[in-house]
């Protein structure tokens, strides 16, 4: 069964909930409200990547996460931390983190592969070219499908180079991440291409090239919901690990939709 892992971002600027749960106990809050709503993990970030986003301190990022990982975790609730850097995600780990997201697959901090293969954790490794204030630029592609294969697979690489063991990483194909629009469809088409029978996670929730997809590019994230739980049911369907969301409830709904029709299927003959 698809696990969901509901977005929880501490940030102020965040694309869809930036600001909204800024302070420690509105975040922990929501973080309660998204595992009451059915999230296996709550994913704690503390740093927007949002296109043109600048990075925020070491210090910074720390003091918004871990309040919030450590009020959450000693409630009984999973919870994955968000990070680029390896220290970020030592103290979170240390503090109950269970999962390492990291949009840069390892690329932004030479040190987090050394630091996940140190701590008993799974490990998220999404697709990345480059920082969010310049990624925009870096959406050229000859072969998409082909070029997130072979740079997750290079990464897949150090990781285990570094004493990652293969069965902890997960691969992401980091959705809006150096793909404006069109670079994200055949990804979501083609996932057992670039995934090379490895676990995976799927981050498209209200991101833009959903805008675009439906016709309303300049809409409100929250307006990219129903497009955000049709692209869940089909990465559902298509027996992906994980989906990273904002609206819990609906990712449930569609996984529990998925499963019914699964199991209601009859084999030929
Ligand atoms: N997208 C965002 C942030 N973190 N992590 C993973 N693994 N995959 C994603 O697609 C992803 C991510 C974008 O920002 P948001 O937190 O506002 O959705």
């Amino acid at each position: 069964m698809t696990l969901v892992v509901g977005i929880l971002n501490v940030t102020p600027d965040s694309f869809s909930d930036g600001g909204l749960w800024e302070g420690r106990d509105a975040a922990v809050a929501r973080g309660v409200e998204l595992a009451e709503a059915g999230a296996d993990i709550v994913d704690v970030g503390g740093e927007s990547t949002r296109p043109g986003a600048q990075r925020v301190t070491p210090d910074e990022e720390l003091a918004r996460v871990l309040p919030v990982i450590g009020a959450l975790s000693a409630r009984g609730i999973r919870v994955s931390v968000d990070t680029m850097r390896g220290a970020t995600a030592r103290a979170a780990v240390e503090a109950g983190a269970s999962l390492v997201n990291d949009v840069s697959g390892g690329l932004a901090d030479a040190d987090m592969a050394a630091t996940v293969a140190g701590l008993d954790v799974d490990y998220v490794c999404m697709h990345w070219r480059a920082h969010s204030h310049v990624m925009d630029a870096a959406d050229v592609y000859r072969d998409v499908v082909a070029e997130v294969r072979d740079e997750l697979a290079a990464r897949v690489d150090a990781l285990e180079q570094a004493g990652v063991g293969r069965d902890r990483i997960v691969l992401d194909p980091g959705l809006g991440f150096s793909k404006v629009g069109e670079s994200n469809w055949p990804l979501l088409a083609n996932i057992p291409i670039w995934s090379a029978g490895m676990r995976v996670m799927v981050g498209a929730s209200r991101k833009r090239f959903l805008g675009m997809a439906i016709g309303r590019q300049e809409s409100n994230p929250t307006d990219r919901e129903a497009a955000t739980t049709a692209v869940t049911t089909l990465a559902v369907a298509s027996g992906v690990w994980a989906v990273r969301v904002h609206d819990v409830r609906a990712a449930r709904d569609a996984t529990a939709v998925v499963a019914a029709w699964q199991h209601a299927r009859q084999t030929e003959g």
